[in-house]
């Protein structure tokens, strides 16, 4: 999944593909390297981000939806909290909606229910505005799966079948250094939950701390690492910035895993 922010905010990529022609470029170059997922976002979700507005999300990230979802075979997805957003990002070309705040909003599963899309649903404790603010858990992973399992029920509930939906444990959202290396380190654990895990640690600031590196750009390397490490755990979506060494190392360690014994 290759991420495709048209916000000038955005921790690593802001400003970049505001103008929507560059953006439709970014996304057709992320396609040819092998992106099979282009996840479009109008609204950053860094810590202590603004707020944006629905009108001014939906100006952002419709023209580049259609037009990416005329010209490319990748199936698009939108990252949005906002049901209204969402609907129209799906009638625009859309197929996937990944909700960070974790499909909790009833709108937001009526417009899964209404519109067959599928749906990724991510753990978030608090919002961006305050999750880091000192965030406490008894067992991070334990209350990651219980609120992901949750996720499932209320949408089984709502009537979205639990094939169209994928689980994220939400890296760097809401959680200490130490919270995101033990659901890292157990991420097997969340296959117990049945569905398919979707992992976005991408340029995320907890790498400078455990690699040492120095600038945003110079976490693509841990980046590629986690890349390779997440294939090993069985995860089924890496959501990345850089696509061409992700997937050069996912392909690599995809042949290890499918080599005859
Ligand atoms: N991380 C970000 C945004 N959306 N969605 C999922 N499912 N998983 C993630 O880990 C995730 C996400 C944050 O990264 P980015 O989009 O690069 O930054 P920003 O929120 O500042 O636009």
């Amino acid at each position: 999944m290759g991420v495709l922010n048209v916000t000038p905010d955005s921790f690593s990529d802001g400003g970049l593909w505001l103008d929507p022609d560059a953006a439709v470029e970014r996304g057709m170059a992320m396609a040819a390297m092998g992106a099979t997922i282009l996840d479009v976002g109008g609204e950053s979700s860094r810590p202590g981000a603004e707020p944006v507005s629905s009108e001014e999300e939906l100006r952002r990230v419709l023209p580049v939806i259609e037009a990416l979802s005329k010209r490319s075979t990748a199936l698009i997805s939108i990252d949005t909290t906002k049901p209204g957003v969402a609907l129209e990002a799906v009638r625009r070309g859309a197929s996937i909606v990944n909700d960070i705040t974790g499909l909790q909003n009833p709108e937001m599963l009526e417009v899964l229910r209404q519109t067959g899309a599928g749906a990724v649903a991510m753990h978030m404790k608090g919002t961006p505005t305050t999750m880091q603010q000192a965030p406490v858990y008894e067992d991070v992973v334990r209350e990651v799966r219980a609120f992901l399992e949750e996720s499932l029920l209320r949408c089984e509930k709502a009537g979205i079948e639990r094939a169209r939906l994928a689980l994220d444990p939400g890296i760097g959202f809401g959680k200490t250094l130490e919270h995101n290396l033990r659901l890292l380190r157990e991420l097997k654990s969340l296959h117990a939950l049945g569905r398919p895990l979707v992992l976005g640690v991408s340029r995320k600031s907890f790498l400078s701390a455990v690699s040492g590196c120095a600038s945003v750009e110079e976490r693509l390397w841990p980046t590629v690492a986690l890349s390779s490490f997440a294939m090993n755990q069985g995860v089924s979506v890496v959501r990345v910035h850089d696509v061409a060494p992700n997937v050069e190392a996912l392909r690599a360690s995809r042949a290890i895993l499918e080599a005859c014994a």
